[in-house]
């Protein structure tokens, strides 16, 4: 398998996320990588080795929802690896994460935009099209969900860019979203130059 290192420039504050619905998908896109570039210009520290999970052995993958953000800020995962995702909410607020490419996290976002103004509480039962469901897991404030999960495979991985955001109304306004970076067992990030088929 073939890797290489993604661009590490210094670069300003991330800008804030617009509203998926609203805007070109390039867009998004320019936010993503102006979010890994910030990461990147920090200090460039490498990602530390993974042994990824196996179906016997699933790595165990924490994810912190707050209020209006997430920790960790890069999400890494190995294609194809089997994780515990372990959605921590320890916010005041209502949280989610879906992990999806920039289709799914727009798909959610129209569809959670129809609970404005629902009673407090969980969030009504609502759908996307399908095909662009992703993963999602809904948490509570103070609670954690744990949820068994197949990281996609090199192919769907490095094919497009894939993130962690929450569409509970307002909070992909707010910061919600993260991306994910994919790595290789020693912890170096895969490029879309590693899908299979690329030139
Ligand atoms: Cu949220």
């Amino acid at each position: 398998m073939r890797t290489a290192h993604s661009p590490c420039r210094p670069r300003g504050g991330r800008p804030s996320p617009p509203r998926l619905a609203s805007v070109p998908r390039a867009i998004v896109l320019a936010v993503v990588a102006g979010a890994a570039l910030v990461a990147c210009g920090g200090g460039a520290e490498a990602t530390p080795a993974v042994t990824p999970g196996t179906p016997d052995h699933p790595r165990n993958v924490i994810i912190l929802a707050k209020d209006y953000t997430y920790v960790p800020p890069i999400l890494d995962l190995v294609p194809g690896e089997s994780v515990i995702l372990q959605v921590v909410n320890g916010g005041l607020a209502l949280h989610e994460v879906v992990i999806g490419t920039a289709d799914v996290q727009d798909a959610w976002e129209t569809a959670e935009a129809a609970t404005i103004g629902a009673p407090p509480g969980p969030t009504p039962a609502i759908s996307v099209p399908p095909g662009l469901q992703g993963l999602r897991v809904v948490v509570a404030s103070g609670e954690r969900v744990d949820v068994a999960w197949t990281v996609p495979a090199v192919e769907r991985a490095a094919s497009t860019e894939w993130l962690v955001g929450c569409h509970i109304p307002g909070h992909w306004a707010q910061g919600m979203v993260i991306p994910i970076r994919f790595i290789d067992a020693t912890g170096q990030p895969l490029t879309m130059s590693d899908a299979p088929g690329e030139p």
